[in-house]
């Protein structure tokens, strides 16, 4: 699919960047890289053992400082949730569910899926993993739910097992197929057009947290799920300058859970949604990769591939302060005069005078969580060759929130060669190591 074709693209402009200073550099860092392997992985383990050891239930385990996930014959790394209580981690590879105990063992899977798997997160209330899954070509978009603890062996089909259900977001379909110039065409899944609502390109970043309209709104009290839109890339128009944040209160969801069926794919979900919010940020590609709360700061986190667009600064990382609730406000740049609820960016970072924008060049984008504490673990993504297939490769690597400029968040263990770790290639090499006992599935 051309979305995940793009945001392939997107780890190559990354990783780029990270490495960036040419061939040589990159050369070194891998040697770096391996060198610092051997060093990491028991210590990873050692960090998990004693956590374990120390937890009884209910109690939060210890964090490694790294969980690999795997290297998968798949797409890219596009979000992670954890389960502290229970310990474990689940890596969203495109295509794949993988799940992983917190020594990053590969403890099952879920597969089969011809769709886009983006970001996760985790409901500690009902235990369930809650997904975006998007099925472009369909016109259809999903939140797919997980029952985490039945995830129990590698290679579990999505479609046959009843592990996973579906609900159907009629919202995000209707400002994904708008023909915003009344052309009577639906231009389809292009980013070329003036179709689709606010550049709606469907959804990737997925978080609970708490209602963003504040006193009163719908769900006061619950932890909501909170749904954000793919945004096309166009530098052309003026109406995709926000990210979009539908929320639900899926308390009320069994009704609407169906199982996975891509060749005949339902439109079981709620009419309507418990909220729809919008953050000014200026055109980012691909919109929100991965939304997440964080108690602590109650500050939500959106990660994105950067704008295009001249006249922003286009940031890879917004924050937005989720203590001031949504006010009613001109949503700009529609091509007729809209109002709706708007959010407020965090009054910390980067500030960009002309637009106003703040934000951040942190990363993120390929999985982001926060553990409550001013400590998020960050994914990086990788590739490896292994018997002439390419496979994709993603680990979580623990950072605390600095709120530095121009990256808020620093590696916990900052010997200056974990920097190098996060230059993607050697994340590949140890968790092929790890795997090779035929782990993988
Ligand atoms: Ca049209
Ligand atoms: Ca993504
Ligand atoms: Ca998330």
């Amino acid at each position: 699919m051309d979305a995940v074709e793009a945001d392939t693209s997107g780890v190559g402009a990354r990783a780029g960047r990270r490495a960036g200073r040419g061939t040589a550099a990159r050369a070194g860092a891998a040697v770096w890289a391996t060198l610092l392997a051997c060093a990491l992985v028991p210590q990873t383990a050692s960090a998990a053992d004693s956590g374990a050891a120390a937890g009884g239930p209910g109690s939060a385990r210890r964090l490694p400082a790294v969980i690999g996930g795997g290297a998968w014959d798949a797409g890219h790394v596009q979000g992670m949730a954890l389960d502290r209580e229970r310990g474990f981690m689940y890596f969203s590879f495109t295509n794949l569910l993988v799940k992983t105990d917190l020594r990053g063992r590969p403890v099952g899977s879920v597969t089969g899926f011809t769709g886009h798997l983006g970001d996760l997160d985790f409901n500690e209330r009902d235990r369930r993993v809650y997904g975006s899954l998007e099925y472009k070509d369909a016109e259809s978009f999903y939140i797919a739910v997980f029952d985490a603890d039945r995830i129990d062996r590698m290679g579990i089909d999505a479609q046959s097992s009843d592990v996973a259900s579906t609900v159907y977001l009629k919202e995000v379909v209707e400002d994904y197929t708008a023909d915003m110039d009344g052309d009577g065409v639906f231009d389809g899944d292009t980013a070329d057009t003036p179709d689709h609502r606010y550049g709606c390109s469907g959804i990737d970043g997925v978080a609970f947290g708490p209602g963003l309209g504040g006193r009163g709104g719908k769900g006061h009290g619950a932890q909501l799920l909170t749904v954000a839109y793919g945004v096309y890339s166009n530098t052309q128009r003026r109406d995709n300058d926000h990210q979009v944040l539908l929320q639900y209160d899926v308390r009320g969801w069994k009704k609407y859970e169906r199982p996975l069926s891509e060749s005949d794919p339902h439109t079981s979900g709620p009419s309507r949604t418990d909220g729809k919010f919008f953050a000014y940020t200026g055109n980012t590609t691909y919109g929100v990769q991965n939304l997440e709360y964080d108690a602590a700061s109650r500050n939500w986190q959106l990660a994105v591939y950067e704008g295009k667009k001249p006249g922003f600064p286009n940031y890879s990382l917004f924050t937005v302060d989720g203590s001031k609730p949504a006010v009613r406000g001109p949503v700009r740049g529609q091509p007729e005069p809209e109002r709706g609820q708007l959010l407020s960016l965090a009054r910390q970072g980067l500030y960009d005078e002309r637009t106003g924008v703040r934000g951040w060049t942190g990363p993120g984008e390929y999985g982001l969580i926060s553990v409550g504490d001013g400590r998020y673990y960050v994914a990086e993504s990788g590739t490896v060759e292994e018997g002439g297939v390419t496979k994709q490769t993603g680990r979580a690597v623990l950072h605390r929130w600095t709120g530095r400029t121009p990256d808020p968040l620093a590696p916990v263990e900052r010997t200056g060669t974990v920097e190098n770790a996060g230059t993607v290639e050697n994340a590949g090499t140890v968790e092929n190591a790890e795997g090779a006992d035929g782990t993988r599935g």
